[in-house]
């Protein structure tokens, strides 16, 4: 049972009396406590014990919220994950009281809700990612009632967003509250508000304005005398300041309201150093009894700030580069059903990642998750799900415009947020070509979508900026004027993954900024795609290498912080997340995230702790791999490159207690040359201050040498290769690391002949394998990629027995090409697949295997293995004799049994 802030924060009695009234039925809501009518409202958990059931299924399951129906399914490959229909239903026990009114709140419902009471209909909505309330008083009934939640995934062409490259979670997947008030209340059905809204129109270090509008309902049968206050409370509990008013409520009147205004002196600032918070109480008395009738609390904050189109964001006057991430709700294990703590988590890991700013991509998060930006100190973008396209319609323009309603007056009170989004690359997916008739007419309608909601946007709140994030290709957005939409522009910018080089990100920005009248910009996206299992030394753009990431990453920061013209940046994206058309080398899964699915932090996560964080740090980039592999290339030792990233100007590295020697660290980050022994490796840096301080850390890492001269390879010992992969795989199945592809040489082993799978299209000239889920492995970067025209593998290994395995996947096919069009249609260069192959095997002139036909075996895109033992007096010599077409092997294996 879960409670909220601000309820703990209300009267200590009631609250207690409500632990005991559920602690003795958990089932029973009552407003009649301990004989004490109830004066003030009660905001109840209703997360547990739903029965869900899909539609068409047998399914009767009882869950908890939050809830998703697509928790297993979102990143299960081969099936395309659930979007429908399910019903969710709930028996809650009331003692109904007269004169109490009772609410229904939802945090979220993705993304269609029906909500019935004892089988009547009580209301709808449409959003998956904003917060509404149902006023439910006149459906309750004294004793049992059923809530009946009807919810539909289902995409509805009439609700944002279209299409879309994050999982469309269907379920009861945010908070659903009981809320009870007496006859005389702040406004509850308010666009999820709860009727008080806080604004600091004018803030400086010595005065802050407030102006706070309340929205009052007295329904009551009677006209009531009543006194409004608002107090405002500092972080040591004293109050600061007081608002108040009388007035006279008529009975049974619709909303009143009421604007007070005031100023408080020298306020406590706002900022990401120093978050200092205020409580606001809002009350309403009954003048008459001096009863207090209901009571809200609201947390805010005084700062002030701007946007320079050259000189970029400042906030309290002073300069601040925004530095910050993207992130979607959905994790590892949870899919979008996440807990509050978990979410709350989430902000923490971004806080001591030393972001100073946070983009609610793609749509308005958990208020738990703005609450924790209060508190932390990380200023919010926040923006509506409006992505890639537009449906020329009213209901579609009505909906866009109610979510904008619903994000903004829910959120209007935070602190944290200086800015909200109206869309993102909404020109991604237009209709009819630029410039055609029917074009022109699609351009028209998003130009007044867009301006309806940026003029509607500052209508309801005139003190935050308003903005959207476009892509690289202007034309549409020039051509309709949206371009110049908005007070600053955001610009999801990936030269250096999908296009060009790291090097070309500024000034790509500044080409956009020039585009848009000179607004003030930010870098809204940027980003690269790593797999955790995977490292190269020779990193390349789409290699998913947590090498190439983090390269890319030094660039990329290098130069936004060298132009004060870039107000500030959003790394694309602060976790991987799931995304159900991806094919990248961790199926379903977009992995552009500084830390994985379950948060796990990548080394560029290291890079940026150590270029943002303000506490001295020193961390070793590899330490997301407690095991690793190579082959000796000095005696006994094979020297790997290992990364320190710290912000400390020199740095020491020890490998088992010995020095490698200081060095300068260079944009955060220092490398030496490790030489590793086989087993286990101590691993410690030291980060030197000039003052003196000295920061450390320090690592295990697991060495498999593989000797350089294969006679010393002994029983046990494996050796794996990636085949057309200049990566090194980490495959926790196995406990062992595949090696990148390699060339045979005396005394060594690799392969003979052929060559990489090489596949392009017209972002990415070079890409090795494929881009394509594989079927029934978890090892994707082994069969994504394979090298073709193989002749033999040739290992020169001492007399023994050895297992061999084969490891190939029919990659003849074009992957599905993804319906996010960022990832432009695959233009294989046919000539260098393989086709449809088969081929026998010899090892040492014996025939092993007849017609290995992995199309025919499995079928397209599905792994197949073949192992077999043999007996060698001397090296193992494995041919590829094709029958059809060119042989292509995805990986090859031999270990030494005896
Ligand atoms: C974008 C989109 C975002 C995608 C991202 C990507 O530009 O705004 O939704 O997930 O690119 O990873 O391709």
């Amino acid at each position: 049972m879960k409670t909220k802030q601000s309820f703990a924060e209300q009267n200590l009695l009631i609250v207690l009396i409500l632990f005991l009234t559920i602690a003795i039925n958990t089932n029973c809501y009552s407003s009649n406590k301990a004989n004490a009518v109830q004066t003030f409202r009660t905001q109840i958990s209703l997360n547990n014990d739903w029965k869900f059931k899909k539609e068409n299924t047998q399914d009767n399951l009882i869950v908890n919220l939050p809830h998703t129906w697509n928790k297993v399914d979102a990143t299960k490959e081969g099936s395309e994950y659930h979007r429908g229909i399910a019903n969710y239903q709930k028996t809650i026990e009331l003692k109904k009281e007269e004169g109490l009114k009772y609410f229904l709140y939802f945090e979220c419902v993705n993304q269609e809700a029906t909500i019935r009471i004892n089988n009547d209909s009580v209301g709808k909505h449409g959003c998956g990612y904003t917060s509404f309330s149902l006023d439910i008083s006149k459906f309750v009934k004294g004793g049992s009632n059923d809530i009946n939640v009807k919810v539909s995934n289902l995409s509805n062409d009439d609700i944002a967003p279209l299409s879309m490259d994050f999982t469309f979670y269907g379920g009861i997947y945010r908070d659903v509250y009981l809320i009870s008030t007496n006859s005389v209340h702040f406004d509850v059905v308010n666009y999820g508000a709860n009727g008080v809204a806080i604004t600091t129109p004018r803030v400086s270090a010595q005065s802050a304005e407030v102006g706070i509008t309340t929205r009052l309902m007295n329904e009551s049968k009677t006209d009531r005398k009543l006194e409004l206050t608002h107090r405002i409370i500092n972080a040591k509990g004293e109050p600061i300041q007081t608002f108040a008013k009388n007035m006279t409520l008529k009975s049974n009147s619709s909303v009143n309201e009421i604007n007070l205004n005031g100023e408080v002196k020298t306020p406590e600032l706002w900022s990401p150093d120093s978050p200092a918070l205020y409580t606001v109480v809002s009350e309403i008395k009954d003048v008459k009894t001096g009863e207090v009738l209901d009571r809200v609390v609201n947390t805010i904050g005084f700062r002030w700030f701007s946007m320079d189109a050259q000189k970029g964001f400042f906030l309290n006057g002073e300069h601040l580069k925004l530095a910050g991430v993207s992130k979607h709700q959905d994790l590892s294990g949870y899919g979008s059903a996440v807990s509050n703590e978990l979410l709350i988590k989430d902000m923490e890991q971004i806080k001591a990642l030393g972001a100073n700013c946070f983009r609610t991509s793609h749509y308005p998060p958990d208020p738990e998750v703005l609450a924790a930006c209060d508190r932390l100190g990380i200023l919010v973008l926040e923006e509506i799900p409006l992505v890639n396209s537009i449906n020329e319609t009213r209901a579609f323009f009505d909906n866009c415009q109610l979510m904008l309603k619903e994000m903004i007056t829910r959120d209007l009170n935070h602190p944290c947020i200086f800015s909200w989004g109206l869309s993102n690359e909404i020109c991604i997916m237009g209709k009819g070509k630029i410039g055609s008739e029917r074009g022109n007419e699609y351009d028209k309608c998003l130009h007044n979508l867009i301006s309806g909601l940026d003029s509607m946007a500052k209508h309801i709140d005139p003190y935050r900026l308003t903005t959207q994030s476009i892509h690289y290709k202007t034309e549409r957005y020039e051509k309709s004027g949206v371009i110049k939409m908005g007070d600053f522009i955001g610009t999801n910018l990936y030269m250096g993954w999908y296009l060009d080089v790291p090097d070309s990100l500024v000034s790509n920005a500044k080409k956009i900024q020039l585009l848009t009248g000179n607004k003030p910009i930010v870098i809204s996206e940027y980003g690269a795609g790593a797999d955790p299992r995977l490292r190269s030394d020779n990193p390349r753009r789409f290699d998913f290498s947590l090498d190439y990431q983090t390269l890319a990453h030094k660039i990329w920061y290098k130069y936004i912080k060298e132009n004060d013209f870039v107000s500030g940046s959003f790394v694309w994206n602060f976790a991987d997340f799931s995304s159900p058309h991806r094919g990248d080398t961790n199926p379903l899964i977009n992995n552009k995230g500084l830390v994985s699915y379950d948060r796990i932090p990548k080394d560029a996560f290291y890079f940026y702790q150590a270029a943002l964080g303000k506490k001295p740090v020193i961390s070793i980039g590899m330490k997301n791999w407690n095991l690793h592999t190579g082959v000796e290339n000095k005696p006994g030792t094979c020297s790997k490159k290992i990364e320190v990233f710290t912000n400390m100007p020199e740095a020491e590295m020890f490998i088992n207690g010995i020095s490698l020697g200081r060095k300068k660290v260079i944009d955060y980050s220092a490398t030496w040359e490790a030489p590793l022994i086989d087993g286990k490796n101590q691993i410690e840096v030291a980060g030197f201050a000039p003052t003196g301080e000295v920061v450390k850390d320090f690592h295990t890492l697991n060495f498999q040498l593989i000797p350089a001269d294969l006679k010393q390879i002994k029983a046990g010992d494996a050796i794996r290769i990636n085949a057309g992969c200049s990566a090194y795989f980490l495959d926790e199945e196995e406990n062992g690391v595949w090696l990148p592809d390699r060339e045979y040489a005396v005394g060594g082993f690799g392969f003979v002949g052929g060559k990489a799978l090489v596949t392009s299209n017209n972002r990415v000239e070079y890409r090795e394998g494929i881009d394509a889920n594989i079927k029934e492995t978890t090892k994707e970067p082994l069969f994504q990629t394979q090298r073709i025209g193989v002749e033999e593998f040739k290992a020169d290994v001492p007399a023994g027995q050895y297992e061999g395995t084969i490891y190939v996947a029919d990659l003849s096919v074009n992957a599905e090409s993804s319906v996010y069009e960022l990832r432009a249609k695959d233009d294989t260069n046919k000539t260098n697949r393989t086709g449809e192959i088969e081929f026998d095997i010899l090892i040492n002139g014996q025939k092993m295997a007849d017609c290995i036909n992995p199309k025919k075996l499995k079928g397209e895109l599905t792994a197949y293995e073949f192992s077999t033992i043999v007996y060698t007096n001397s090296g193992l010599n494995i041919n590829f004799v094709p029958n059809n077409g060119v042989v292509g092997i995805n990986g090859l294996k031999i270990k030494k049994l005896k």
